[in-house]
């Protein structure tokens, strides 16, 4: 008697070690593989904003740690940000590259700023796709040809000051009737916020885009866009984007052998 009871609170035990063991690999933070730039910010924002467990893994990339090879292997085209989520589908880990597939997986993931609806859906990634392909790889002509060339090309100045003015004149047309690029808060509001808060760096005047002002104000009120857009700054401090030796590594690389 003494020794069947014995072996039910032995059972007892496993079981609970075995939950316990369960729940803790439920709660696997997700790997954030980021520097603290406006590509990095999309998903430290969407992270703090869904309240998701995560542990951020720096990619140097003013050193080259964007090549390391266990990186490519996440991230083949050895740019940051990348995600590692250890509960992907089916509960097996899954990885991501390109900021835009990493925010509407975790938007589809959390169900959170992303939504389920076709017609809202689609006006989210309308604007998602255009920040994506417009506002992100425009700015950041900008931010090459305005800071960081060692020679000062006026034509590659004014081609890019000028579209993204443009850009940003869609941008304030849109926000004049809606708080929100796509209505609500959404993830495209996360893909902008980074870029748009670099405005003086672009040659830009803010105040020529009274809305696009107001949603930039409201957005930085968001603590938790607070928190993503200050994640890892100190990474970056002393880092001299003019320094050969981190000029060679970020610019002008081209195609490697396999
Ligand atoms: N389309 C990519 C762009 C990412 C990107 O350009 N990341 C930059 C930093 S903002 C990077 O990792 N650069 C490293 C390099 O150029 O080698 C995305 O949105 O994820």
């Amino acid at each position: 008697m003494a020794r069947a009871k014995k072996r039910r609170s032995a059972a007892k035990a496993a079981r609970t070690k075995t939950k316990k063991k369960k729940s803790a690999k439920s709660t696997k933070p997700i790997e954030l593989y980021y520097w603290p730039t406006p590509n990095g910010f999309k998903i430290s924002i969407m992270l703090e904003e869904c309240g998701l467990p995560y542990v951020m893994k720096p990619v140097n990339i003013s050193k080259g740690e964007q090549f390391n090879p266990d990186f490519l292997k996440i991230s083949p085209n050895n740019r940051m940000p990348a995600i590692i989520d250890p509960q992907g589908p089916g509960g097996r880990p899954i990885s991501i590259f390109e900021s835009g597939a990493i925010l509407q997986y975790l938007g589809r993931k959390t169900g959170k700023f992303y939504p389920a609806d076709e017609r809202a859906r689609v006006e989210v990634d309308q604007w998602l796709f255009w920040q994506m392909g417009g506002v992100g790889p425009m700015a950041g002509q900008v931010h090459h040809f305005r800071n960081y060339a060692v020679e000062t090309l006026t034509y590659a100045i004014n081609r890019y000051v000028d579209e993204v003015n443009r850009l940003y004149g869609v941008m304030n047309i849109r926000l004049k009737d809606r708080p929100f690029i796509a209505g609500k808060y959404s993830i495209a509001d996360m893909a902008l916020v980074g870029w748009v808060n670099g405005w003086q760096r672009q040659g830009q005047d803010i105040d020529e885009f009274p809305n696009l002002k107001r949603w930039l104000d409201n957005m930085k009120a968001r603590p938790a866009v607070k928190r993503g857009m200050t994640l890892g700054l100190e990474l970056r401090q002393g880092i001299d984007m003019k320094d050969p030796k981190v000029q060679a590594v970020l610019f002008n690389q081209r195609a490697r052998a396999s």
